[in-house]
């Protein structure tokens, strides 16, 4: 298996989940900087252009979170499990791309991938409305998490690494967790699996 990926956060999605399941796989770096993403080579795999990219034998997977339910059914694991877990699971994963990481990644791209590719300052508009709005949904998901140690059944899947994927960026990107302890919580769990921590293969 092949995985392309960046040192970024979506990529950084499907190497956690690859490093916690041990799944021997090569890893392709992409400087995105050189623009390595959007070279003729990897558009015939990836047409939008984007990391990260997972091409098992004949198979192509673009999409993280198609790419971690890849991986996991492949080692037989239960971070996707194999039944009704799974709409809870997917309901999980929606949430997540269409609001709590939506809000979380805009404050990613501000503080840190605008600082880092040269792209200019923070827009304190859009940071104001981001953290108004990603508090809004930190709220829902600090409620689910009070009792519980992982999202769906008490068990670590898939929703898991997708939800929290900007939580390491936390401090750096401004995103505010003070007010949402079960969150902290949650993440602080996951800082305790070396794969959450360091998922990039060095
Ligand atoms: N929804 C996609 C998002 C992919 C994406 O936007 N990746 C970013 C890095 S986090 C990227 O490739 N950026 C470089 C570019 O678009 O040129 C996924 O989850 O895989």
């Amino acid at each position: 298996m092949k995985l392309y990926y960046s040192d970024v956060l979506s990529p950084r999605k499907a190497c956690a989940v690859a490093k916690y399941l041990q799944i021997p796989v090569e890893y392709i770096f992409l400087d995105l900087s050189r623009g390595q993403q959007k070279t003729s080579h990897y558009l015939a795999i990836n047409p939008n252009g984007h990391v990260p990219t997972l091409v098992d034998d004949d198979r192509v997977f673009w999409e993280a979170d198609a790419i971690t339910c890849h991986l996991a059914t492949r080692a037989g694991s239960d971070l996707w499990p194999q039944d009704e877990r799974q709409i809870e699971i997917i309901r999980w994963l929606s949430w997540a791309a269409q609001h709590f990481n939506r809000y979380a990644g805009e404050l990613y791209f501000e503080y840190i991938i605008k600082a880092r590719f040269g792209l200019g300052d923070p827009d304190p508009g859009v940071v104001t409305d981001a953290q108004q709005q990603f508090r809004r949904y930190a709220a829902v998901l600090d409620a689910h998490l009070e009792g519980r140690r992982w999202l769906v059944g008490n068990q670590l899947s898939v929703a898991d690494f997708t939800v929290a994927i900007t939580l390491p960026y936390a401090e750096h990107a401004h995103i505010p967790l003070d007010d949402f302890r079960h969150v902290r919580d949650w993440h602080n769990r996951l800082n305790e699996l070396e794969a959450w921590r360091e998922p990039f293969p060095t």
